[in-house]
């Protein structure tokens, strides 16, 4: 049984693209973003990453910073819910 499946996951996605226009991220509603915590050198668009996900800060230590990766790879993925 998981207890806290968070501590588990090493990367999750963050919802974030730049499909449309390379270096240029929005949100899946199409949205610019207000906020951006990439790790040093990232963005890089290596063999055209162009999805953001985000390090689990236990696991890599890297503060939570943003990496983009290639919209196929199979990561966990965080939802937005308003109340
Ligand atoms: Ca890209
Ligand atoms: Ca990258």
């Amino acid at each position: 049984m998981r207890t806290n499946y968070a501590d588990e996951v090493e990367v999750a996605w963050l919802g974030l693209n730049d499909k449309c226009k390379e270096g240029t991220f929005v949100g899946t509603d199409g949205c610019p973003l207000k906020f951006t915590f990439w790790d040093v050198n990232e963005p890089n668009n290596q063999e055209g990453e162009d999805c953001a996900a985000i390090w689990n800060t236990d696991k890599n230590h890297d503060n939570g910073a943003w990496n983009d990766y290639p919209c196929t790879d199979q990561y966990a993925f965080i939802c937005e819910i308003n109340f």
